[in-house]
């Protein structure tokens, strides 16, 4: 057979194996792997280099409304830009129902803000924020069935967070159609009344973020909502964990037979509580939910990834401008904590830290990097196996990764729309020096080859943690 393209001499990593393989790509899709493929319109000579699933960041925000005047930095433009330039393939992003909205309109809105933008593939789960006998009865059985497989929960956030009620009658809707629901888990009330506490003692700067979402907000949550999912007998997935007690108790689940996928961040590795406690307002750019905690939880979270408590690793891309006044700086965040907007940038920044920190320092093996970043995005967001893995059939997806490439993160070379990154001037080992989105190159040596648009819109089966009678 000739080949549209050969992958030359690399080494090929998957979640569970590691190889020395040539890679033949046709039409798209990975159709041969074996020594000395040689037949090929382009030949790309990866003698040194790591042949990996591109990565499939399952947990990004991009272009929603924030209210109040704050705009998110990134569209589905640039976060996608940056998600490629970090070695990312597809990215599933929030579709965000607003109050009284149904999902099929909110869903018409995003798909209009992504078309024709996106330099990599995308899929949406939907936010539920108005749970309806109208939406979990009617719009969303018929959604999951047209592969919008996911969604998404909310514990905290005046005008996002759902009651337990809620949470039970949508988790009870999951288990009827087969969805997959992700859950923000912190204590509202509880943080609305340290927010008061902090007001009345005069606790306005940035470092009070912390103090006000501790980790007993979290883990209570976090309990609560596996309980609750226990209760009317369905999977969930807990995002965006930041300690070791919110950690126990997925552990603890399992151990009672539930099916639970547990995820964690970079900003849960690389940053503390302390990063929030800086002069001039800086410790606004480190402001996101659950906050960044201490060194102790950074080991917790470290270990939750090397024992597998932890599925998955994403951004929590979020991005918002430092100096601005519809991003962190506006006029009421300048004043008080609770206005500056939530959520730190990081697509780009994902692969790059775990790689450097997590491989290259013997944390974890590259089979388990692969796994976390990629095969266990797509197989619990139902893309596997067209998606994460390098093997025939595959959608040819792949990032080739040097690994002795050194390179120091500063917000210039990571494409997004903020103007800071959380990690500047951090050197990390190793870097995604091409990537293959459907058998073409659109990213080369930290540049992008392609304009927008090459990204198309990804339908989704059910998720692997769902039971296939459901
Ligand atoms: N939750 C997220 O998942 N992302 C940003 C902010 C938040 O609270
Ligand atoms: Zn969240
Ligand atoms: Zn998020």
């Amino acid at each position: 057979m000739r080949f549209d393209t050969v992958i030359r001499h690399g080494t090929v990593v998957t979640a569970s194996d590691t190889f020395v393989s040539d890679v033949g790509i046709k039409d798209g899709r990975i159709v041969a792997l074996a020594a000395e493929l040689t037949d090929a319109d382009e030949v790309i000579d990866a003698t040194g280099l790591f042949v990996m699933p591109g990565g499939i960041d399952s947990h990004v925000h991009l272009d929603q409304p924030s209210g109040d005047g704050i705009v998110m930095a990134d569209d589905f433009d640039s976060g996608t830009r940056s998600a490629a330039i970090g070695g990312n393939s597809t990215v599933l992003a929030f579709c965000m129902q607003e109050k009284g909205q149904s999902l099929r309109e909110a869903l018409k809105i995003y798909h209009a803000k992504a078309e024709g933008k996106c330099h990599v593939d995308v899929a949406f789960h939907l936010v539920i924020t108005d749970p309806t006998p109208e939406v979990l009865g009617q719009e969303l059985p018929a959604l999951v069935e047209d592969g919008y497989t996911s969604l998404k929960v909310f514990m905290t956030y005046e005008g996002l967070r759902l009651r337990d009620d809620e949470i039970l009658a949508t988790l009870d809707t999951a288990r009827r159609t087969g969805a997959l629901v992700m859950v923000h888990c912190e204590n509202e009330d509880a943080i609305r009344y340290l927010i008061g506490r902090h007001e009345e003692e005069g606790k306005f700067a940035p470092k009070f973020h912390a103090t006000t979402r501790p980790v007993a907000a979290e883990r209570e949550a976090t309990h609560r909502a596996l309980s609750l999912a226990e209760i009317v007998d369905v999977p969930i997935v807990i995002v965006h964990v930041s300690n070791r007690e919110a950690m126990e108790e997925i552990r603890r689940a399992r151990q009672r037979g539930q099916k639970i996928a547990g995820e964690t961040c970079p900003q849960y590795l690389m940053l503390t509580a302390d990063d929030l406690d800086q002069t001039e307002m800086e410790g606004a750019k480190y402001v996101c939910s659950p906050p960044p905690r201490d060194k102790t939880s950074q080991e917790a979270c470290w270990e939750g990834l090397e024992q597998g408590v932890f599925d998955l690793f994403s951004s929590d891309h979020c991005p918002f401008r430092f100096d601005a006044p519809e991003g962190k700086l506006n006029e009421k965040g300048k004043r008080h904590f609770r206005w500056i907007p939530n959520g730190i940038p990081g697509v780009a920044t994902r692969l790059p830290i775990l790689f450097s920190e997590g491989v290259m320092k013997g944390r974890i093996d590259i089979n388990q990097f692969v796994a976390v970043t990629s095969t266990n995005h797509a197989k619990l967001y139902g893309l596997y196996p067209r998606k994460g893995t390098i093997a025939i059939g595959a959608d040819a997806d792949i990032a080739l990764w040097d690994p002795d490439k050194r390179v120091t993160l500063t917000n210039d070379i990571l494409q997004h729309g903020a103007d800071y990154t959380p990690y500047e001037g951090q050197e990390v080992r190793g870097w995604p020096v091409h990537l293959l989105l459907g058998g073409e190159t659109i990213v080369k040596d930290g540049l992008l080859t392609q304009q927008k648009g090459r990204g198309s819109y990804l339908l989704r089966n059910r998720s692997s943690l769902v039971p296939r009678d459901a």
